[in-house]
């Protein structure tokens, strides 16, 4: 069903780089990421305007002056944040505290009360700076964990439109959620969005025990009606555009990069891992499932390569580095260990690619192997499907992603029993041509039905029935 046609108004944590890509300076760089290519079509069929942090710093907290740039469809609105503002609400709140709390690592949360303070600072001056730009008709759609508390800000300066919060992580299990010291707060400020939005049932009902039990209350199916506000609740997998991959994968410098790549490993079997070099991706545990196949079944020591790309992330975060430091020493354990004159088991490649080239890469994988300890969705295990001929490889996918959920069809593991990954890896390598179509066809149906449009257009849809309920029950 098509969305009725208002003016979109993403909010997101940064904006896309489209001004760089124009600059000429994203040569290289990934074009556009998941999120991207999933919301500018809707932004470009309305007019829309997407709004966020620049990405640009200043010395001392400034006066707010918005940076601006537009093409015939699209606004960007952007603000500055200053040096402290970026330390404290990105690098420490947003990407120490809640990323490792909703991913299930309370652990490694590093709490600081001046960080959260800085946090809702940051989203007050996000609200304040965007309020002024909004009209009364807009939708606006506010996407992802930094910015948990914008609803509520906005809402406080008299914002009264339409309003909703997807969650792009995982929403924790209950009693993880209840180390966070402002569970309340976070909560409460949720129900201030018309719809709030999660990639699977189970964070969806992560999410409502959690409010049912700190708020009280109920749900209906719909609506989550608590004392401190109702708001509607549901869950929609993102999606990817899956013709844009196999497209891609389908030029002929797709067809010969991928020639290329296999050239490069004599025509050896290629398994594949994509991901940011997140402690999230599961990276450490499928380089010791890679290991651990080498190990316990040697037939396979010089027939197969295992093709890493990390693309770096929040290097400044000291858990990103010693995850980097722990990916290094393992694959430099690993080619220490196996390789021979003619045969390098793990090739490592630390840098971002353009999508182009990772459908390339896809097409030509035996096995892609996507082993996240937890990640809300999972685009890889989408995109390496979409990129497949009538001779695809296998997906071998962890249970702790969203894309499980909708993924059945994949040989689905747990990411932390290396002995059980490392087997379905040889199961994998090793699956006949009608198994793995078999598969594949299974995979293929939901990848091109569970599409990046059926999703945005779905949450608009009730994003849009919610707002007109709550004008309905206002006095
Ligand atoms: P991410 O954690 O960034 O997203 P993911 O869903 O895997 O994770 O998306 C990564 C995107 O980056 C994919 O489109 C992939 O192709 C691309 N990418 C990865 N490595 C790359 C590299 N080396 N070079 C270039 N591109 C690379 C968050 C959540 C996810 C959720 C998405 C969307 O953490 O769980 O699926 O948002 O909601």
């Amino acid at each position: 069903m098509e969305a009725p046609r208002r003016r979109l108004v993403v909010v997101s944590n940064r904006v896309p780089n489209f001004m760089e890509q124009e600059a000429g300076q994203g040569a290289g760089a990934r074009q556009a990421g998941g999120l991207v290519s999933a919301l500018v079509p809707a932004l470009e069929e309305t007019g829309g305007l997407w709004f966020g942090w620049s990405g640009q710093t200043t010395p001392q907290r400034s006066r707010t002056e918005l940076r601006r740039w537009t093409d015939s469809s699209i606004e960007l609105c952007m603000l500055d944040l200053s040096v402290e503002e970026v330390k404290r609400y990105y690098f420490g709140f947003s990407n120490r505290a809640i990323w490792p709390l909703f991913h299930g690592f309370p652990a490694l949360m590093v709490l600081r009360e001046e960080e959260y303070r800085a946090y809702r600072r940051v989203n007050r001056r996000f609200a304040e700076a965007l309020i002024s730009e909004l009209r009364p008709d807009d939708d606006v759609w506010v996407h992802d964990y930094h910015l948990l508390q914008l609803g509520v800000e906005l809402h406080n300066l008299g914002w009264e439109g339409c309003m909703g919060f997807f969650l792009h992580i995982p929403f924790p299990a209950p009693e993880i959620y209840a180390t966070l010291p402002w569970a309340r707060q976070f909560l409460e400020a949720l129900l201030s969005y018309d719809l709030i939005g999660f990639h699977t049932k189970l964070y969806q009902k992560n999410f409502l025990e959690t409010a049912l039990l700190e708020l009280g209350g109920g749900f209906d199916g719909t609506y989550l009606r608590t004392s401190q506000g109702v708001a509607r609740v549901g869950v929609y997998p993102i999606g990817i555009e899956p013709e844009r991959f196999w497209t891609w994968a389908s030029t002929s410098e797709g067809i010969q990069r991928g020639i290329t790549l296999r050239k490069s490993v004599n025509d050896r079997h290629i398994v594949i891992g994509v991901d940011r070099l997140d402690y999230t991706k599961g990276i450490p545990v499928r380089l010791q499932a890679f290991q651990r196949l080498l190990e316990r079944f040697p037939s396979w020591r010089g027939k197969v390569c295992l093709v890493q790309i990390s693309a770096p992330s929040r290097t400044d975060v000291p858990e990103y580095v010693q995850q980097k430091e722990q990916v290094d020493r393992l694959v430099g354990n690993i080619n220490g260990r196996f390789s021979d004159h003619d045969w390098i088991p793990v090739r490592y490649l630390y840098r971002t690619f353009r999508q182009e080239e990772l459908a390339a890469i896809y097409r030509v994988a035996d096995v892609c192997l996507v082993t996240p300890l937890r990640d809300g969705m999972n685009l890889v295990a989408k995109e390496y499907i979409a990129s497949q001929t009538r001779e695809p490889g296998v997906l071998v996918l962890s249970r702790f992603c969203g894309a499980a959920e909708e993924l059945t069809e994949a040989l689905i593991v747990n990411p932390y029993d290396i002995d059980g990954t490392a087997r379905a890896l040889k199961e994998a390598l090793e699956m006949p041509l009608r198994q793995r179509r078999k598969r594949w066809e299974a995979l293929y149906k939901v990848v091109t039905t569970s599409t990046s449009q059926v999703w945005r257009n779905r949450y608009l849809t009730d994003l849009h029935s919610a707002h007109q309920e709550r004008e309905l029950r206002a006095p």
